[in-house]
């Protein structure tokens, strides 16, 4: 144990980049399962979650981040917050962005955080030709002193074993930090809630999902059977509505989605009942941001 210890290396790593950039799909790439929500729509992590990648002697602990933007608000602010906490906190930073991404984006990062260590992952490169990636790798060239590496990866293909190379070679030699088979340090519990909220965020368009936080009120774990049950929050009557929907449409379709999420992540049956609620304008008040864990803390 001891010998082990000596040569392991160990570090966190926060994943940092613009909103819908791929960072949680990423993620969930990296331990090959759904941990962290991802949503075509924008904005859609708010705090900082952990995964957690051991791999021979090196364990790597990945920061999901809330992607940067300069959208205003409390719930932002608190947002950008953790992204900025997480390029703190962490050993190495990993700067990702769509390869289609225009390379303004990466001199905003350099400008407001980028004086940090990091290395630049391009990804979605399942969307580009050979061609093209090479002339986008080539356009990063002109940045090359402020970046340690450059790496092209896909969540889709799993296509990212060179960034972890660039990443374990650059950790410092410390003993690991978690269990092996761990693999986030949310619960259940607080992974079924973020799955409620992916499924709002898929079934509703522009301003509603935004508005939704989630409470779980009750949770059971059995050996074959999850009972949660939960409280979607919106700030208005009329977003209430919507999310009911006719005859109560909306939010069954809500309970399906989520329950097929949680089903396939626990490979158990799950048992959920949701309520909708207005709090209203939740989102500006600070005790209510507190209670759904969007202020203070690091
Ligand atoms: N083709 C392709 N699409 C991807 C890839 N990675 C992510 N996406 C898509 O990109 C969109 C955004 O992904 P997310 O992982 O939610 O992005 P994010 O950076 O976490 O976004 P925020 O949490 O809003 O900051 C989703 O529709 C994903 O399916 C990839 O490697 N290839
Ligand atoms: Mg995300």
């Amino acid at each position: 144990m001891r010998r082990r210890d000596i040569s392991s290396k160990a570090g966190f790593v926060a994943l940092i980049g613009r909103p819908n950039a791929g960072k949680s799909a990423l993620i969930n790439a990296f331990v090959n399962d759904r941990i962290a929500m991802t949503s075509r729509k924008a904005g859609a992590t708010r705090k900082k979650q952990l995964a957690i990648v051991t791999r021979g002697d090196s364990q790597i602990i990945f920061i999901d981040t809330p992607g940067l933007d300069n959208q205003s608000g409390k719930l932002r602010d608190f947002m950008r917050k953790e992204a900025q906490n997480a390029i703190e906190g962490a050993d190495l930073n990993v700067f990702l962005a769509d390869m289609a991404d225009r390379t303004d984006n990466y001199e905003t990062f350099l400008s407001v955080g980028g004086g940090k260590q990091h290395i630049v992952a391009l990804t979605k490169m399942d969307n580009f030709t050979n061609e093209r990636r090479i002339k986008k790798l080539a356009e990063y060239q002109k940045f090359s002193d402020r970046f340690l590496a450059i790496v092209p990866v896909s969540a889709k293909k799993n296509d990212f074993a060179p960034l972890l190379d660039e990443i374990a070679k650059r950790l410092p030699s410390r003993p690991f930090y978690y269990d092996p088979d761990d693999l986030t340090d949310l619960s259940v519990r607080e992974i079924y809630a973020e799955m409620i909220r992916q499924a709002l965020l898929d079934s509703f368009n522009d301003e509603v999902p935004y508005a939704c936080c989630v409470e779980i009120e009750s949770f059971a774990e059995d050996e074959r059977l999850d009972k949660i049950s939960a409280k979607i929050f919106v700030e208005k009557p009329s977003q209430m509505a919507i999310v009911i929907g006719k005859n109560g449409a909306g939010v069954k379709r809500v309970g399906v989605k989520a329950r097929l999420l949680m089903e396939q992540f626990s490979q158990k049956k799950v048992f959920l009942r949701l309520e909708v609620a207005a709090l209203r304008a939740w989102s500006k008040d600070d005790k209510q941001l507190a209670r759904f864990g969007y202020r203070g803390g690091v």
